[in-house]
């Protein structure tokens, strides 16, 4: 990478993502750089879950289908022009469970990524392959190979016992209404970050952790056995992008997670839960929306317009965070 600016040819960008902010996220880094820039995204896994005999990976299948064109932009998941044969189908059968959206179109993904993961290739293989189709312009590649679930602790709404529920049940069937006291990374232990990914991060010229939820997003991949030593020893800076625009998550259920984890739901407190790289944290910049503040001893702070209102309001949120750590002029 050479020097100065505008003059940077085939800049490498590391992005830590989750889903559906994460999959806009990524629509600003291609539009901020160069077209020669190599973008790779690092995914979470731990919302996938095993339905009626499929593989459903939430988080890949969101940005695959959003850069490549395929995504239902009303909902931020799943396929456009989508048909539900497949779910009532199952529904008269009595095949539970019912509560997840498994549209025509979609069960295709998971069908030929069930295929190929029984066929024993591993996910990242899967997903690039699957990413042949869809030419997303950046490479998606899961935090793991391995399977890691997020699970909640809830108290559960019909007997009120406490159990943990797969993130989706909590998410999808009870639309995140029971309060989480707490999260579990089920298989996390047992897991490895998958080395596609450790490799994205140790030659990227910059890491940028999306606005993603900071606890079943980014705190999942990061907690991947293996991750936070590769981000302690990446050579380019780290920079983050607040999820929380004056006190409150843009979408999803970022609130309710942070509370969950005892973490103060403001730019500065994500920040403090990540902690400065040079304190043996994960930044060394973070960018908060106009108006909010964040003080984190050893990390660069700047405040400037946070929403992804579309690809080039993200694409200049993207400038000032490499910009934030030195890297103007990408
Ligand atoms: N979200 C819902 O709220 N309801 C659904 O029925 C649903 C189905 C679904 C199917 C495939 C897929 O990739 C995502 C789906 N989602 C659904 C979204 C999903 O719960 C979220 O994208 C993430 O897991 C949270 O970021």
């Amino acid at each position: 990478m050479s020097g100065g600016r505008g003059t940077i040819s085939g800049v490498k960008v590391t992005v830590l993502v989750g889903g559906v902010g994460g999959a806009r996220f990524l629509q600003g880094v291609l539009a901020a750089l160069p077209a020669d820039a190599d973008v790779r995204a690092v995914v979470n896994v731990g919302d996938d879950i095993w339905l009626h005999g499929l593989r459903v990976c939430p988080d890949l299948d969101t940005c695959m289908y959003t850069l490549g064109g395929g995504i239902d932009t009303a909902k931020g998941w799943g396929r456009d022009d989508e048909t539900w044969s497949v779910k009532a189908e199952l529904e008269a059968y009595g095949a539970d469970p019912t509560w997840f959206g498994l549209g025509d179109r979609d069960v295709a993904t998971h069908l030929v990524r069930t295929r190929m993961l029984r066929a024993g290739y591993p996910l990242s293989q899967v997903t690039e392959a699957l990413c042949r189709r869809w030419a997303p312009g950046v490479a998606l590649i899961p935090a793991s190979d391995d399977r890691i679930e997020t699970h909640v602790v809830i108290d559960d709404p019909e007997t009120g016992e406490r159990r943990a529920v797969h993130f989706q049940e909590w998410w999808v069937r009870h639309h995140a209404e029971p309060v989480a006291h707490g999260f579990a990374s089920v298989g996390r232990d047992q897991a490895s970050a998958c080395p596609a990914a450790l490799a994205a991060i140790a030659d990227a010229d910059a890491v940028l952790l999306a606005p993603s939820n900071p606890v079943v997003s980014i705190g999942t991949i990061v907690d991947v056995p293996g991750m936070r030593a590769a981000l302690a020893q990446a050579p380019g800076p780290v920079v983050g992008i607040s999820p929380i625009i004056d006190g409150h998550a843009v979408r999803g259920m970022a609130e309710a997670c942070l509370s969950a984890v005892g973490v103060e739901v403001s730019a500065e407190g994500v920040a403090r839960h990540y902690g400065a790289r040079a304190e043996g944290g994960l930044l060394d910049g973070w960018l908060v929306h106009s108006g909010d503040t964040a003080d984190v001893p050893g990390v660069a702070v700047r405040s400037v317009p946070l929403l992804m209102s579309d690809a080039e309001a993200t694409a200049a949120m993207v400038r000032e965070a490499l910009d934030v750590v030195g890297l103007a002029g990408v």
